[in-house]
């Protein structure tokens, strides 16, 4: 299974801990193709000098969307990369998951949480010691499927 991780990289790099724990979990289900996402040395002001450029990314990684299997984003650092890849998802209506944690005191965007339709767009609210149980849901759900 090809697993698309979405994180924020640009929009700042708080959460990189925690993506790199979610993509250790996520190998247990697939290949995530996106584990750049969770590289610790990446930091948002090294983008800038990215050699490989922008419209590259751009065009590579909506590419990876179209190939992926699934998707899940970590939605709590707000990212515009993140949300634009959403958009483009929801389009594609591909099987996503989107964890966000209100213990951070954030409010999540109405157009990520209005987007979960309880079928194959799916928002789950969590905290860091329940992300294992989260995307265990979330695989079993797309086994019966
Ligand atoms: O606006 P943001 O930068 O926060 O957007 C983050 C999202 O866009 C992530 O989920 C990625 O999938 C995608 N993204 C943004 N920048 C890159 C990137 N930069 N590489 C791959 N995906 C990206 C270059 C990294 C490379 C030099 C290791």
């Amino acid at each position: 299974m090809k697993i698309y991780f979405c994180g924020s990289i640009r929009g700042g790099r708080e959460d990189v801990d925690l993506y790199l724990k979610i993509v250790k979990k996520l190998q247990n289900y697939g290949t995530v193709m996106t584990e750049h996402v969770s590289n610790t040395q990446l930091t948002r002001k090294g983008e800038d000098g990215s050699a490989a450029g922008d419209r590259f990314i751009h065009d590579r990684d909506v590419d990876w969307l179209r190939q992926c299997d699934v998707v899940v984003a970590e939605v709590t650092q707000p990212s515009l990369g993140v949300g634009y890849e959403l958009g483009r998802v929801v389009d594609m209506k591909k099987k996503t998951l989107c964890l966000f944690r209100p213990s951070t005191g954030r409010v999540l965007s109405a157009m990520i949480r209005g987007a979960d339709n309880g079928e194959w767009f799916v928002v789950r609210d969590y905290s860091e010691d329940e992300v294992e149980n989260r995307l265990a849901e979330f695989f079993n759900t797309l086994k019966r499927t």
